[in-house]
């Protein structure tokens, strides 16, 4: 089994509820172990400003798929809680998952790049990984705890 971290972004209907089905349904994956979960967070948007804020959380799963079939899944799962894909850069979206890092996995494909590339400044990304995976080592050797240090919260704050 190999640890994967995903991380969960919703800013449109109802964000807390998106996240919350987005979570049970990481439980139900085929040949994975549910692991654990961040809190939700509130977070401002990256991006265009005239979006609304994000619910966003960070959770981890072992699994024996590999990683375009767990690609595969979250992305069922995303197209399950009915995304709509708007045409605009960084534009709001009713429900994100992004594959962060698949064990010490460095790759780069048409569909999947891991670590995900914005994952080591993005607050959103750091403190709730940092919540349930402190002392994580990415790939290059950089830490989760060291990466926190130096990134704004940005008005980031748990929710629930
Ligand atoms: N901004 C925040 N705060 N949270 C996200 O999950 C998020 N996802 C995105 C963009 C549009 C970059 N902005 C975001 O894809």
């Amino acid at each position: 089994m190999i640890r994967a971290y995903i991380a969960i972004g919703s800013n449109l209907g109802n964000p807390v509820e998106k996240a919350t089905n987005a979570i049970d349904a990481l439980k139900r994956l085929p040949d994975s172990t549910f692991i654990s979960c961040s809190s939700l967070y509130s977070s401002k948007p990256m991006g265009p400003a005239d979006q609304p804020d994000y619910v966003n959380a960070v959770a981890a799963i072992d699994t024996a798929l590999n990683p375009l079939d767990l690609l595969d899944q979250t992305q069922r799962i995303e197209l399950e809680f009915g995304r709509e894909r708007k045409d605009e850069r960084w534009g709001p979206r009713t429900l994100d998952l992004d594959i962060l890092l698949f064990g010490d996995f460095q790759l780069e494909s048409e569909r999947l790049t891991v670590p995900h590339y914005g994952m080591k400044v993005r607050e959103f990304v750091l403190y709730p990984l940092a919540e349930i995976a402190p002392d994580l080592h990415l790939p290059d050797g950089s830490t989760v705890a060291e990466l926190v240090a130096v990134t704004d919260k940005n008005g980031l704050t748990a929710i629930a």
